[in-house]
């Protein structure tokens, strides 16, 4: 199976300047050479950030870049990995995807769904999964490409943070939620193979996003907003392979890891590990 790692450094703010270093940090790190390992024929390439001076238009101009290499990695039938950056690079990710009934497993201590009206920072990278979905932003996801996604072709995974009126849309909206302390009280069997099962009558196959941060700070605490009440390393493999057992992954994306904050490197080892669990995943379904 051929594997594209997509390394795509793409943060907004002076906040997230840091996760657009993960994608060195793993190469220098030989992330390639781990996943050739397992047998994967692995290949590399990069995705340019956008430079310009307005943070939304380096969003669009960076996702843009990463879409025509996911498309091309699909076109190769190669599975394409992007490897973050920040949470945005779902627009450029789902936008190579294409048309089709593709699906979105998002995996995340935050809903991701704030909206300029209901985000209290305004900060951006709160809002990317209400960007996908057509919340807001719609002229940004328009020039990145791609529809937006219906909200019920999506499953959120992991949740313990949400702003008070995120929460109340998120769930008010079609969307899918099974929130951290869910799987922590029933396991993720239970918790998560009736939503996943749901999702799997609505769409062909998914795109899987993972935020770093769905993990418990012990595993992975270089983040930007560490969250106590996070999935097990195992809960989080668990969770792969359940995914992939139920439907074809079209594609993944790791996010969010800030190697400024990583001082010991446990989230490297962490990252590099989930990294396999999505090998795994992948050529499960392939
Ligand atoms: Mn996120």
């Amino acid at each position: 199976m051929i594997f594209t790692l997509i390394e795509a450094p793409i943060a907004t703010g002076t906040t997230q300047k840091g996760m657009a270093l993960a994608p060195q940090r793993y190469r220098e790190a030989g992330a390639a050479a781990a996943l050739g390992v397992r047998g994967l024929d692995v290949r590399t390439v990069r995705v340019e950030p956008g430079q310009e001076r307005d943070d939304l238009d380096a969003v669009a101009h960076g996702n843009s870049g990463l879409a025509a290499a996911v498309r091309r990695a699909a076109d190769a039938n190669s599975f394409p990995l992007v490897l973050g950056g920040a949470c945005n690079v779902c627009l450029g990710s789902m936008a190579g995807l294409g048309a089709g009934r593709i699906g979105v497993v998002w995996l995340d201590a935050h809903g991701d769904f704030n909206t300029p009206e209901t985000s209290q920072s305004g900060y951006f990278d709160g809002m990317p999964l209400a960007v996908l979905t057509g919340r807001c932003h719609q002229e940004l996801r328009g020039r990145i490409g791609g529809e937006a996604v219906p909200e019920d072709r999506v499953l959120h995974i992991g949740a313990r943070h949400l702003d008070p009126e995120e929460g109340e849309n998120l769930h008010g909206s079609g969307i899918l939620v099974v929130p951290a302390e869910e799987i922590r009280g029933t396991g993720i069997p239970a918790s998560l193979r009736p939503a996943l099962e749901k999702l799997e009558a609505r769409v062909d196959a998914v795109y899987l996003h993972l935020d770093i941060d769905v993990l418990d700070p012990a595993f992975a605490p270089a983040v930007n907003f560490p969250t106590p009440g996070g999935l097990s390393l195992e809960d989080l493999e668990e969770t792969v392979r359940l995914v992939s057992e139920v439907m074809p992954l079209r594609a993944a994306s790791l996010t969010a890891y800030d190697p400024t904050r990583d001082e010991d490197g446990t989230t490297l080892r962490t990252a590099i590990r989930v990294m396999e669990m999505i090998a795994a995943g992948a050529a499960q379904s392939w």
